[in-house]
C-alpha cells in the first residue's frame, strides 16, 4: 500500500491503495485506487505491473460507476413480490437485518437437511470474483462441513483444461512477456482485443520486429481484422484443422525429431492417425482451403519461434476437449516449447501451487448417510438439476459469484427451475440481477475495492494482494465474511471458521508438509509470503531467472512424464487415446442442421464481462447487445435487411434481435452477444437457445455448438424488466 499519510494541510485524507481487478479475465490487472476522505475517486492501472503495465480495459476504467452505482444491493432483503414478478429491483423486497437473514437461511438449511439430507442444498457459484478467498475458501469450507451437494465448476474452462492436461499434465503455458520474442503468433479462438487486452502490446511489439499474426476464428473479431492473415473456420472443426496441420508437419518431416524422441509418447500412433486427415478432406469440414492448411502448417513449423495463444472459445464446442488436446500437440511435435517466444498458452493458472487443502478444507466434508462424499452436480446442467434431479431433489440453492439466470445454458429450463415455489433461493450479489428476480433472500456483496484478497491470474504468473481501499458500501459483506457468519449460525465450531482474511491468506501461502508437487516444480511458491506481497503488490512466481520455459526439457506432469500424444488414461476411460475429429451433434455436419441450418455463436460482448457491467449506463453506451450478425447470403435468402427485427429460434426457445449484415460471419453462421435478460429487447437471455449437452472431455458447457433458424419478425413486445428500467 502506498499511503502518503495525513495531508499536511489537514484538508483531505488522500491515499493510493494497490488492488487487483477480480473480474473473470486472464489479465488480473494491478490497480491503483485513489481514496479521498474514504471515497474512491480514481482507479488506474498500476504502471509497475510488468504485464498489465498501467492501463485498464474500457469497462474497468469506468469502475467507479459500478462501485457507486445507485443499483447496488445495500442491505439484506426478503422477497415480498411474487417470484419472477415485480420490478426486478429493491422494491420487490423488504429490508431485513443481517441477523434475521442469516437466521432464516440457517433454519431453512437445517430443516431441509433434516428432511431431505444436506445434499438437497446446492451451492452455485463461479468467477464473479476471482480473488482466491472470494472464489472458494470460506464458502467451500462451509458447504463441505454442511455436506451439501458439490458443484462441478464446468461452465467456462473445464473442457479445455482437461484436454490440455491429457497432453501436458498441467495447465501452464508461455508467459505473455515472451510473445514479444515470437516471429509467428497464432491467435486460435482468442479474442485478444476484448478478452485478453494486455497481451496485445506484446504482440504489437513482436509484429514491429517482423512477426506474423494469424487469427483462426469463425467470427471476424477486431483482432482478426488487424491480423496479417485471418482464417475463418467453421465452428467446432478445430480438431480436424490441427490434425491436418500435423499431417503436413509429420509427412513433410518438419517436426523436431530430437524433441519428439526425447520428450513425447505415442508419436507413432499419432503419425498413423494423421494419415486420416489430409488437407483436402479437412478443407471441406473447416472451410479453410487445402492450400491454406498446408501454408499454415509449413509456416507454423518453420518460422521460429512460433507461439499459439489458444483461448477458451475453441473448447465451448461439443468436441472442445479434443480440440484443445489436438492443438496442444502442435508445440510438442515442433519442439517449440524449448524456444523463448515459443510454446502455447491456454492458461497460466496451473503454475500457482497454492495450498488448496488449507484454503478449502475438503477434509471437513460431511459424508452422506451412505458413507460417501456428497454428490457432484455439474453447473452446466443447472436446468436438469433444478427440474429433474431427485434423491434428493434440490430444495435450496445458494448463489454467489454468479448470475445463472443469464449465463447458464438452456435458460428456459433454468428459469422454470428457479420458479419452483418449493425452492428456497439465496443470492449474494452486488446488484439486482436476473437471478435475484427469483431469490427469496438477497444479501449485499462487496466489490473488490471493499475487501482484501489474494489474487492469482490465468494470463500471467504474478501473484498479488488486493488491499481493501474503501469501507464496504451499505451493509455489504465479502464472501468470506458471509460464510464465516453463516457457519456460526449453523453452530459449526471448527477453528477454520474463526479465521480472519489474513489467517486464510497465510494458510493458503504455506506449503503443507504432505503437499506433493511434481518434480522440478517444488520451488514455485517459495518466498511467497503475505508480508512480501503486501509490500511489493505483485510478485512473480519462482520460475527461475529469465524466461519461463516449462517444457523446454520435457518435464511434463503427465503419468509418463512425457507429452502424451497417446494417453493411457483416455484409453482407460474408453476414449480415443490419440485424438480424432467427431463433428458436434449440433453443427452443420449433423442431421439436426436440416431443421435448424445455422450455427449460432452466442459470444461474449467485448464491453461487458459475461453478464457483469450490463447494468451500467456508461458501459451500455459502448455495446450493441441487441444485434444478430448474419451474412449477406443468409439474410437475402430469408428476405432480411439491415436493422430488421428477427426471430432466432430452435427447439429450446426463441429470442428477438436486430439483424446486422456486417461481414463478421460466414454463410451458415450467425452471432449474438451475451446480455442480461432484463436488458434484452424481449427479456430473454441468448441462452434460451443453448443446450445442456456437455463436452467430450471435461464435462464443460457447449455454448458454441448451437443450431438455430432465423426469420424476419415483428418488433418484440417490451418485457417486464425493460418496462421497469425506463
Ligand atoms: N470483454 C470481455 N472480456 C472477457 C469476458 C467477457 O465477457 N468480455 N469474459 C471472460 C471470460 S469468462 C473468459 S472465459 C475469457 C474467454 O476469452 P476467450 O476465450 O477469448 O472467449 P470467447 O469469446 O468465448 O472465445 C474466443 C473466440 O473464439 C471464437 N470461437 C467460437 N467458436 C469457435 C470455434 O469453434 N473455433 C475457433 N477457432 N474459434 C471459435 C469466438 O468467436 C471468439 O471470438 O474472457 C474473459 N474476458
Ligand atoms: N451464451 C454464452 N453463455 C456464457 C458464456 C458465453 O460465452 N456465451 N460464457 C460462459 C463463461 S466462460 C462463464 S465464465 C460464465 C460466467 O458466468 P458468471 O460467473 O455467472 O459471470 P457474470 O455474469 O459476470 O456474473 C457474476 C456475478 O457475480 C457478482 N459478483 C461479483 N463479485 C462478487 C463477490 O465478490 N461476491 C458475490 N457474492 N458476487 C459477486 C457480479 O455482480 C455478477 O452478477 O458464463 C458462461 N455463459
Ligand atoms: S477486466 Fe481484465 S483487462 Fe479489464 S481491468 Fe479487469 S483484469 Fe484488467
Ligand atoms: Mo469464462
Amino acid at each position: 500500500m502506498i499511503d502518503p499519510g495525513p495531508c499536511p494541510y489537514n484538508v483531505l485524507m488522500k491515499k493510493v491503495v494497490h488492488a487487483v481487478c477480480s473480474h473473470d479475465c486472464p489479465d488480473a490487472c494491478g490497480i491503483l485506487v485513489t481514496v479521498e476522505d474514504g471515497r474512491a475517486t480514481r482507479v488506474q492501472g498500476d504502471p509497475a505491473h510488468p504485464v498489465t503495465r498501467g492501463f485498464l480495459c474500457a469497462k474497468v476504467t469506468k469502475y467507479l460507476d459500478r462501485v457507486y452505482s445507485p443499483d447496488r444491493v445495500m442491505h439484506p432483503m426478503r422477497r415480498s413480490a411474487p417470484k419472477g414478478q415485480g420490478k426486478g429491483d429493491a422494491s420487490d423486497f423488504t429490508q431485513i437485518s443481517w441477523d434475521e437473514a442469516l437466521d432464516e437461511i440457517s433454519s431453512r438449511f437445517k430443516k431441509i437437511s433434516d428432511e431431505f439430507g444436506p445434499e438437497a442444498i446446492l451451492p452455485y457459484s463461479y468467477a464473479g470474483n476471482m480473488g482466491v478467498l472470494s472464489y472458494s475458501g470460506m464458502a467451500h469450507r462451509f458447504f463441505h462441513r454442511l455436506g451439501a451437494s458439490q458443484l462441478d465448476r464446468t461452465i467456462c474452462a473445464s473442457a479445455g483444461g482437461a484436454g490440455m492436461v491429457t497432453v501436458t499434465g498441467r495447465n501452464v503455458g508461455t508467459e505473455p512477456q515472451q510473445f514479444r520474442d515470437s516471429k509467428y503468433i497464432i491467435a486460435w479462438g482468442a479474442n485478444i482485443h476484448a478478452t485478453n487486452v494486455h497481451l496485445w502490446p506484446f504482440i504489437a511489439e513482436a509484429r514491429r520486429n517482423g512477426a506474423k499474426l494469424v487469427v483462426i476464428d469463425p467470427y471476424k473479431t477486431r483482432t482478426a481484422k488487424s491480423a496479417d492473415w485471418y482464417l475463418p473456420i467453421n465452428p467446432g472443426t478445430d480438431v480436424a484443422l490441427a490434425l491436418a496441420m500435423m499431417h503436413v508437419i509429420i509427412n513433410e518431416k518438419l517436426y523436431n525429431q530430437d524433441y519428439v524422441s526425447k520428450y513425447t509418447l505415442g508419436f507413432e500412433q499419432l503419425r498413423q492417425r494423421v494419415q486420416e486427415y489430409p488437407p483436402e478432406k479437412v478443407a471441406a469440414w473447416t472451410g479453410i482451403s487445402a492450400d491454406d492448411i498446408r501454408k499454415l502448417a509449413r509456416e507454423y513449423a518453420t518460422v521460429r519461434p512460433a507461439v499459439i495463444r489458444v483461448n477458451y472459445g475453441v473448447q465451448r464446442s461439443q468436441n472442445g476437449g479434443s480440440a484443445i488436446r489436438a492443438i496442444a500437440m502442435l508445440p510438442c511435435i515442433t519442439g517449440s516449447w524449448a524456444e523463448v517466444g515459443g510454446g502455447l498458452q491456454l492458461s497460466t493458472s496451473g503454475a500457482f501451487y497454492l495450498n488448496m487443502h488449507a484454503l478449502d478444507r475438503p477434509d471437513l466434508m460431511r459424508k452422506s448417510p451412505l458413507g460417501r462424499a456428497a454428490r457432484v452436480v455439474n453447473m452446466s446442467e443447472l436446468g436438469r438439476a433444478l427440474n429433474i434431479l431427485s434423491d434428493p431433489p434440490v430444495k435450496a440453492i445458494f448463489v454467489y459469484n454468479s448470475n445463472p439466470a443469464v449465463v447458464a445454458p438452456n435458460h428456459n429450463d433454468v428459469v422454470r427451475g428457479f420458479m419452483r415455489p418449493d425452492l428456497f433461493t439465496v443470492v449474494h450479489e452486488q446488484f439486482f440481477t436476473d437471478t435475484t428476480t427469483y431469490a427469496d433472500i438477497v444479501l449485499p456483496a462487496t466489490t473488490f475495492l471493499e475487501h482484501k484478497d489474494l489474487n492469482k491470474a490465468y494470463g500471467h504468473t504474478y501473484l498479488q494482494i488486493s488491499n481493501q481501499a474503501i469501507a464496504p458500501l451499505g451493509e455489504s459483506k465479502s464472501n468470506t465474511e458471509v460464510f464465516r457468519d453463516l457457519a456460526q449460525k449453523m453452530g459449526f465450531t471448527d477453528d477454520c471458521f474463526e479465521q480472519t482474511t489474513d489467517d486464510v491468506i497465510d494458510a493458503t501461502l504455506t506449503r503443507a508438509e504432505n503437499q506433493q508437487l511434481p518434480k522440478g516444480w517444488e520451488r514455485w511458491m517459495e518466498g511467497m509470503t503475505r508480508e512480501r506481497l503486501e509490500k511489493e503488490g505483485h510478485v512473480r512466481l519462482n520460475l527461475g531467472e529469465g524466461p519461463f520455459l516449462p517444457f523446454a526439457k520435457g518435464g511434463f506432469a503427465t503419468p509418463s512424464g512425457k507429452a502424451e500424444l497417446y494417453s493411457e488414461s483416455l484409453a482407460a476411460q474408453g476414449m480415443d487415446p490419440v485424438v480424432s475429429f467427431v463433428p458436434a451433434e449440433e453443427s452443420r455436419l449433423s442431421q439436426g442442421a436440416k431443421k435448424f441450418p445455422l450455427e449460432l455463436l452466442a459470444r461474449k460482448a467485448d464491453n461487458f464481462l459475461n453478464s457483469s457491467f450490463t447494468n451500467i449506463p456508461s458501459i451500455q453506451k459502448m455495446e450493441h447487445p441487441e444485434l444478430l450478425e448474419i451474412s449477406t447470403a443468409d439474410a437475402q435468402r430469408r428476405n432480411i435487411h439491415e436493422g430488421d427485427w428477427v426471430r432466432v429460434f430452435n427447439g429450446r426457445g426463441e429470442v428477438r434481435l436486430r439483424a446486422h449484415v456486417n461481414g463478421a460471419v460466414q454463410p451458415g453462421v450467425v452471432a449474438a452477444r451475451l446480455n442480461a435478460a432484463r436488458f434484452a429487447p424481449d427479456g430473454n437471455s441468448i441462452n434460451v437457445l443453448t443446450s445442456e449437452t456437455l463436452t467430450d472431455i471435461g464435462g464443460g458447457a457447449t455454448f458454441y455448438s448451437c443450431l438455430v433458424e432465423v426469420e424476419a419478425s415483428a418488433k418484440p413486445a417490451r418485457n417486464m424488466n425493460a418496462a421497469a428500467k425506463s
